[in-house]
């Protein structure tokens, strides 16, 4: 970046959206080399083990929009767009895009100028939002800087609990060093400020994923989430709200790596207990200034995927479980490529898997039940918008189970969760404080079966193969298309 001359400040004006209105979506995260092809190709091979490009674009993204739109989501959220360098090192090629050369030219890998503005243009014909994934915090490296002046002298970030050196020492290692911007300079902040304005701009997006924002000080984020002038929510890889959450004070949003610790645990095996997650809904919520614009996940393309973790099989329920908890708890629920096909995939990178070697089916199980998912929590927004701001309330667990109340009394969504295994025991589980009256009569809306609230004013839910389930007001389902 250095030696360019200073963006003039265009005040962008921003077409994309705001955080009210980005509480009400559903998120499908993909890395564009991973997605969809060109040339529509189900069967072009990606071997994620050698890190190279496998050739996504984003026109490939434009063809393959029906299966992730009809999956209920209304967004989607895609890899950083600029330019990278192009060695081929020992961690292989910068597929992924977060190895950034020239912010000001587009990865050509991925398709023109034209094709970016054409998948905005996509999505935005179908009322669909576009999240693009920024780095701030560093460049890649494949040469002597231009000036130095811009950087933070070279250290490696080695100890994470060292928040000076997390800001200013850098990210990678001898092999891919990330040259770590000094964010401090008056001019370097101006110039990133400048470049996001025009950037949302320029391809008209809705919405940002920003990268590395715990290894740049706080306070500079507060003029980038302005300029951008768009919803922006955060990466803080640390699972402690006491770390996490004060990042909110100054963006809009953080994903959401406190409840993403104890939700692993909770539901990767049957003898977890779930009363970690049951507490740190409840920390979450008075620790962060707002959980309902956090986004919750349960993987993504730095962490192993849920399916590969021991104990969770393709039998087994707990995948089930945990999208329902991600689409129907505070925040922006955010499904990663491929978890809709189960996809095991271990640690980065062998969790890149390629999406179109699914050949994107519409007929597995989580696909269906994510489409579910996601069509309720639309349908209880469409009638009481009231269930974004109500901040979900754990209302019951034991060892294997939790029950979770969010909406207001009439239009409220009942959800019950359980660690327990395929074929275990079946079980009437009483669940209180759930605000219906006796006798109200409910919808079960995976299985579609009717429930009458008790007289003591408990839902009853039959509990069997380990599987979650969803209540809500049998009369609220009237002449809706709630997806079976
Ligand atoms: C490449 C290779 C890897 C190799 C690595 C050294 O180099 O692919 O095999 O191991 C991009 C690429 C990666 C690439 C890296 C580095 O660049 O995608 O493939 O890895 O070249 C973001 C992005 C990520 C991206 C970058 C860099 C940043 O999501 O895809 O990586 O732009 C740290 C950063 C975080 C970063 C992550 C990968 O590394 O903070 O921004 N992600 C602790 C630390 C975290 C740290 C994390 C992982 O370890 O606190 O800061 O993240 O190293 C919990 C604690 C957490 C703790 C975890 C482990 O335990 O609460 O704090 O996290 O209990
Ligand atoms: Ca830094």
């Amino acid at each position: 970046m250095a030696g360019r001359p200073f963006l003039l400040s265009l005040a962008a004006t921003a077409l994309g959206a705001t955080p009210a209105q980005w509480r009400s979506q559903s998120i499908y995260f993909l890395l564009t080399d991973r997605f969809a092809r060109t040339d529509n190709s189900t069967s072009a091979e990606c071997d994620t083990t050698v890190g190279q490009y496998c050739s996504g674009t984003w026109r490939g993204i434009i063809n393959q929009l029906d299966p992730i739109q009809e999956m209920g989501f209304t967004a989607i959220w895609i890899t950083p767009v600029t330019a990278q360098i192009e060695d081929h090192t020992s961690y292989g090629q910068a597929y992924h895009g977060y190895w950034q050369r020239d912010i000001f030219a587009l990865n050509s890998s991925y398709g023109t100028d034209d094709d970016l503005k054409a998948l905005a243009d996509a999505l935005h014909d179908r009322g669909m939002y576009l999240m693009v994934d920024v780095v701030a915090n560093h460049m890649g490296y494949s040469g002597p800087f231009s000036s130095q002046k811009y950087f933070h002298s070279p250290c490696f970030v080695q100890n994470y609990e060292d928040q000076t050196q997390v800001e200013q020492c850098w990210l990678g290692d001898n092999s891919v060093s990330l040259p770590d911007l000094d964010t401090n300079r008056a001019n370097t902040r101006d110039y990133w400020y400048d470049w996001i304005g025009s950037l949302v701009s320029n391809y008209s997006i809705d919405g940002l994923r920003i990268d590395t924002v715990k290894h740049v000080q706080k306070d500079f984020w507060d003029g980038f989430n302005d300029a951008a002038g768009v919803y922006c929510f955060n990466e803080i890889f640390d699972g402690d709200p006491a770390h996490t959450c004060p990042y909110q004070e100054h963006l809009d949003g953080v994903l959401n790596y406190p409840i993403y610790y104890p939700l692993l645990n909770a539901f990767k095996s049957t003898s977890s207990s779930i009363s970690d997650l049951y507490n740190m809904i409840e920390t979450v919520k008075y620790t962060c200034a707002d959980s309902t614009l956090l986004s919750n996940f349960i993987k993504n393309h730095d962490n192993p995927r849920f399916a590969s973790q021991p104990g969770v099989q393709t039998t087994c329920p707990s995948p089930k479980n945990v999208a329902a908890f991600l689409i129907l708890s505070d925040g922006i629920p955010i499904i990663y490529a491929g978890q809709e096909q189960h996809c095991s995939g271990g640690n980065d990178p062998s969790n890149r898997e390629a999406t179109w070697l699914s050949r994107y089916s519409t007929e597995s199980e989580l696909y269906k039940l994510i489409a579910a998912s996601n069509a309720i929590c639309t349908h209880a927004i469409g009638q009481d918008e009231g269930c974004l701001t109500y901040m979900n309330r754990p209302i019951y667990h034991d060892d294997s189970t939790i029950a979770m109340r969010k909406g207001y009394d009439g239009t409220q969504v009942i959800t019950a969760l359980t660690n327990a295994a395929n074929g275990g025991s079946s079980y009437t589980l009483s669940v209180p404080n759930t605000g219906f009256k006796a006798n109200h009569e409910l919808t079960e809306i995976y299985s579609c079966t009717s429930v009458t609230v008790d007289s003591a004013g408990s839902v009853p839910v039959h509990m069997d193969s380990g599987l979650p389930h969803v209540l809500y007001p049998a009369a609220g389902l009237n002449g809706s298309e709630i997806y079976q």
